[in-house]
């Protein structure tokens, strides 16, 4: 059993703020290859019962403007896999996913992964913690968030509430009536969020933040795309009662060794948000 002791100046920071940004962490050839799949995925090329197939000469703005989020797209398409088990994104997995927890052996899963096209005039995410549908409870769930393109405060990047993420408080969600600045997903309530910064990034950043960290996007009011791929994560000893599922198994185990392999795996679910 390893404990944590801060071992590099990425834990530091990463339990303090409850987030991490780190630039330049994927080329921007892969951002790049990542942007063509992208394509293909919400085209429907790769034939899923949830995103049906655009004609060929859609072009790239109608076929991204269609579907805000595909979630899962690492089950069928092998590259977005890859990004999944990434060796720099793992390299930093590796370092802080327990880091909010006394006691952690290094194991690290996947649990989700989605891709957001956000073009001009796609509304936002309203507050939330990744903590709230996605219930680890034990301080390791962790979003990975690949920036394919310069995220701006005019096109729509992360706000990040720093420190939120300190108290262990998971606030409540509910439906808002603020349609023409964020999505049809509920918003948490119930703190203060004067304090709130935005973090611009340019393409290939990648921003690890913690599952309890606040944070929301805006509309994007410009005339460039903020594509992006997020993937979560947790400790492998977490036990997910996601999904209706007592310990959800549609998992991928990045590092370490998973405890629970012998309850087997499933395959997630492919879905698309489409406001
Ligand atoms: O990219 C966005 O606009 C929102 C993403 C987000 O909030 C999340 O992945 O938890």
């Amino acid at each position: 059993m390893q404990t944590h002791k801060h071992p590099n100046p990425w834990g530091e920071s990463y339990i303090n703020d409850g987030y991490l940004m780190i630039p330049d962490l994927v080329t921007l050839e892969e951002c790049d290859t990542l942007k063509s799949e992208m394509l293909k995925i919400f085209r429907g090329d790769y034939g899923c019962a949830a995103i049906p197939p655009m004609p060929e000469t859609a072009s790239e703005t109608q076929v991204l403007d269609r579907i805000m989020c595909v979630g899962e797209p690492h089950v069928f398409s092998p590259l977005v896999r890859r990004y999944i088990e990434h060796p720099k994104i793992c390299a930093v997995l590796r370092e802080i996913v327990g880091a909010h927890i006394p006691f952690w052996d290094g194991g690290v899963k996947c649990m989700q992964s989605m891709m957001l096209s956000k073009v001009p005039g796609h509304t936002g995410n309203p507050w939330h913690q990744d903590e709230h549908p996605i219930p680890t409870r034990d301080r390791s769930l962790i979003g990975v968030w690949i920036t394919l393109d310069d995220a701006t405060i005019e096109n729509g990047c992360l706000w990040m509430l720093p420190n939120s993420h300190r108290s262990g408080v998971i606030y409540d969600r509910q439906p808002h009536n603020k349609r023409d600045e964020f999505d049809s997903c509920h918003e948490a309530f119930g703190f203060e969020d004067g304090d709130e910064i935005p973090i611009e990034m340019t393409a290939g950043s990648v921003l690890f933040f913690n599952g309890y960290l606040l944070h929301r996007s805006k509309k994007n009011r410009s005339n460039t795309f903020r594509r992006i791929l997020v993937s979560h994560y947790c400790s492998t000893a977490s036990w997910l009662g996601w999904k209706g599922q007592r310990n959800y198994r549609g998992t991928i185990t990045v590092a370490g060794e998973d405890p629970y392999a012998d309850e087997g795996y499933v395959t997630p679910n492919i879905w698309a948000r489409w406001e």
